[in-house]
């Protein structure tokens, strides 16, 4: 075992604590600690400036913003979605009594491939359900065109792209609703959180009721089977602090992602990944597949990167598809899946996050180079 200290896939950029106390003296003043106050409704504002877009909606967790902008779509039956992401995916349709139909991947990107959509709709279908995976664009023309043509709703979940722009301006305008996820482990974090992007004041008015119990906006009665998804001042508090930061974090993540992308450049059998069309990531993830040209295999690798006290993940293993609550499903057969089958046994994700030193980029790169050699 390696005596350099451990890394892992990520860690929270935190800034300076002292700059959190001024927030924490407010709410401490003001005595409003959640459902809805001015610190969450500042965050709002100011996430829809950041981020470019009309109405958001905060939420305690991705998890629940997800589950929450499925029963706000009001679907039915059966809804196309990716094998390839976190369960939290498949796992909202589940909770909303509706059937997820998995499709495979495009091998290039590892979201939704828009080629094998249509094979899958029924007259059942009620949706699509894509995963900017990674961070990653979805083809959004092409799932668009689909949805448009069949009548199908599109939920994105947009977990891992807080921030992602495509060419015409941020890719969570895209679809009916898309889900944001602030995990301690994302580019942006409210330590727990979420968000649902929303197109209309009349759909954010309802996703905000829906998370706070279904409450009539003036409490006196209960008009939907609600939940409570609310984001606490705290949360939102740290959410505006992180913010402030939030550029000087992007921008060291990209250099990350350069370094690494030039050292893995021309080592035969390893792939970086990256999205359809121009776009400005946020360098959330930095995925490599290790393909049969590499002589070690994944797991080889891994655990010679973990030997050196480097710790990636093969996220998303295990395929959602192959999960006890989802394997029998006749489209969860890996038959019907290939590419997603295939890409799961090649990925490590390499750690990436804002105070990674370039000095441990350019160590892991070498132990890549020289398992290599
Ligand atoms: N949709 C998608 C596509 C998602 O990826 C996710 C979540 C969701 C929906 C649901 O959103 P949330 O309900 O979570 O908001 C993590 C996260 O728990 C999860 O948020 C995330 N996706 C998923 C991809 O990854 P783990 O099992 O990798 O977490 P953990 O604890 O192993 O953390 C990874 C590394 O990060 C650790 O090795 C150390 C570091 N770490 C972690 C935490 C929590 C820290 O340094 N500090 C921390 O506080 O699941």
């Amino acid at each position: 075992m390696s005596d350099r200290e451990p890394i892992f896939v990520t860690q929270p950029a935190l800034p300076d604590l002292e700059a959190f106390i001024p927030y924490l003296r407010e709410i401490w003043d003001r005595r409003m600690l959640t459902n809805g106050g001015p610190v969450h409704q500042r965050l709002e504002a100011a996430l829809c400036e950041y981020l470019g877009v009309e109405h958001i909606s905060l939420f305690c967790n991705g998890t629940q913003a997800l589950i929450t902008a499925v029963q706000a779509a009001g679907l039915s039956g059966e809804v196309i979605t990716t094998p390839y992401s976190f369960v939290a995916t498949a796992h909202s349709l589940l909770w909303n009594n509706l059937k997820p139909v998995f499709v495979d991947i495009d091998p290039d990107t590892l979201n939704l491939d828009p080629a094998r959509i249509e094979a899958a709709i029924t007259d059942k279908t009620t949706a699509i359900m894509p995963v900017h995976c990674y961070g990653h664009p979805c083809d959004t023309g092409s799932i668009r065109q689909i949805a448009e043509r069949h009548g199908l709703k599109v939920i994105y979940d947009a977990a891992h792209a807080f921030g992602v722009r495509d060419e015409a301006g941020s890719l969570l305008r895209h679809g009916d609703l898309s889900v944001l996820s602030f995990h301690a482990t994302k580019v942006f974090s409210t330590f727990e959180g979420g968000a649902i992007v929303c197109p209309d004041e009349a759909t954010k008015r309802h996703i905000d009721q829906l998370k706070n119990f279904g409450l009539s906006r003036d409490g006196s009665t209960v008009e939907h089977l609600g939940s409570n998804g609310k984001m606490s001042e705290i949360h939102a508090a740290f959410g505006l602090l992180q913010l402030e930061h939030l550029d000087l974090a992007l921008e060291k993540r990209r250099l990350i992602d350069q370094r690494y992308r030039k050292g893995l450049a021309d080592v035969l059998g390893i792939r970086c990944i990256d999205g359809v069309g121009e776009h400005i990531g946020n360098q959330a993830y930095f995925p490599i597949l290790v393909e049969p040209a590499y002589p070690l295999a994944r797991d080889a690798l891994f655990e010679h990167l973990a030997a050196h006290n480097i710790h990636g993940r093969r996220y998303f293993q295990p395929l959602i598809s192959s999960l006890p609550m989802y394997c029998d499903a006749p489209s969860a057969s890996p038959s019907n899946l290939p590419a997603a089958n295939r890409m799961v046994e090649q990925v490590i994700c390499l750690p990436i996050y804002p105070t990674l030193e370039h000095e441990t980029v350019d160590f892991i790169v070498g132990l890549i180079v020289q398992a290599a050699a």
